[in-house]
């Protein structure tokens, strides 16, 4: 009853709405769980999409600056815009979050645009869920961008690129020729390169840091999922908002040919399938995690160790109790 209304205020695009509904999917809590499976039951079936834009960056090059330029072109267009954050670890204390409170203090007074901070835990299954449920919260509410943001210091990255339709990889000018130490498997995510900062002193460098990334890019396996000439670098100046309508045109541009090609149903039934077999894992491996379930792990294990239980037959003691044998 009480998530009836709910769904439906979400459904009107009332915002106070879609943040309460986020708070219960962020929700531990047994009640709150069930009343967000319910709620998302019920928003599935209006079947909206938006455009999930994941984004990564190192820290201080500019992702929030370049959401606030960016969320502000897109709602002078008329797009509603909803901003997401992962942040699997402390890696951003809380006054950072203040900051890009601040920093973004245009875009949130916005009326055409959301803007969530991340709930400051957890281990990254959880926060894949939350993301996704908020996501799809969001799409309900019928944003027609959805940027998800995460800091690029470690595996958030997969979990953001695998929840979204494209993925954007934020870099700053730099002098030298290593290529900022980016890893190639981020590299490899990436559908468009953003060397920001292309202003002022550091324009020429992000020019020549961005024939960098375009040279290198062309070095990696060609991927089905892209036309010719993708994935592509650019520069931008987040502060000076300049390149942002370029880029913006390059994410339509891809985005139109992948689903004309049928790319962007596959991706998306895809990723629905790995989503689920991570479910899948998480909630088995929580099952270890129970106090019953690690003493009784122990006891086996000592069990193997005295000799007094083959490791298989320990193993499949330990599957009975846990009831998944
Ligand atoms: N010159 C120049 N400076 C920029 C640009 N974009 C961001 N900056 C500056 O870079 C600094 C960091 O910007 P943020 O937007 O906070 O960077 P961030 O990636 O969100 O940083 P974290 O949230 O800490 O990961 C700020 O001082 C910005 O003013 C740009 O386009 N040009
Ligand atoms: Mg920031």
């Amino acid at each position: 009853m009480q998530t009836d209304s709910l769904g439906d205020r979400i459904l009107n695009g009332e915002r106070r709405a879609l943040a309460r509904a986020i708070t219960l999917v962020e929700s531990n809590r047994a009640d709150h769980r069930a009343q967000a499976a319910e709620l998302l039951g019920q928003l599935a079936g209006a079947g909206r999409q938006s455009l999930r834009i994941g984004m990564s960056g190192t820290p201080g090059v500019g992702k929030s600056t370049f959401i606030e330029s960016f969320g502000m072109m897109l709602t002078a267009q008329g797009l509603r815009v909803a901003v997401l954050a992962v942040d699997p670890s402390s890696a951003r204390s809380g006054g950072s979050i203040l900051g890009d409170k601040t920093r973004m203090e245009r875009l949130s007074r916005d009326k055409n645009a959301f803007i969530r901070p991340s709930p400051s835990q957890s281990h990254l299954g959880g926060v894949a869920r939350r993301t996704r449920e908020a996501i799809a919260l969001c799409e309900a509410a019928a944003y027609d961008v959805v940027l998800i943001e995460t800091v690029g210091v470690g595996q958030s990255e997969t979990v953001v690129s695998e929840l979204s339709d494209l993925f954007l990889l934020l870099l700053a000018p730099a002098g030298g020729d290593e290529l900022q130490g980016v890893k190639r498997g981020i590299m490899e995510m990436a559908d468009i390169i953003l060397v920001n900062k292309a202003d002022g002193d550091l324009k020429a460098t992000a020019t020549r840091t961005c024939a960098d990334y375009a040279g290198a890019l062309r070095l990696l396996r060609k991927r089905p999922q892209d036309p010719e000439g993708y994935p592509r670098a650019m520069t931008v100046s987040a502060v000076e908002e300049h390149g942002l309508e370029q880029a913006w045109e390059e994410m339509q541009t891809l985005t139109q040919w992948r689903r004309d090609s049928g790319h962007w149903d596959t991706n998306r039934a895809t990723q629905a399938r790995y989503w689920f077999e991570q479910e899948v894992r998480h909630a088995l491996l929580a099952r270890l995690e129970t106090p019953t379930a690690r003493a009784e792990m122990e006891q086996m294990s000592a069990k193997v160790g005295a000799g007094d239980l083959s490791p298989s037959a320990a193993a499949e003691h330990m599957l009975a109790s846990l009831g998944v044998d």
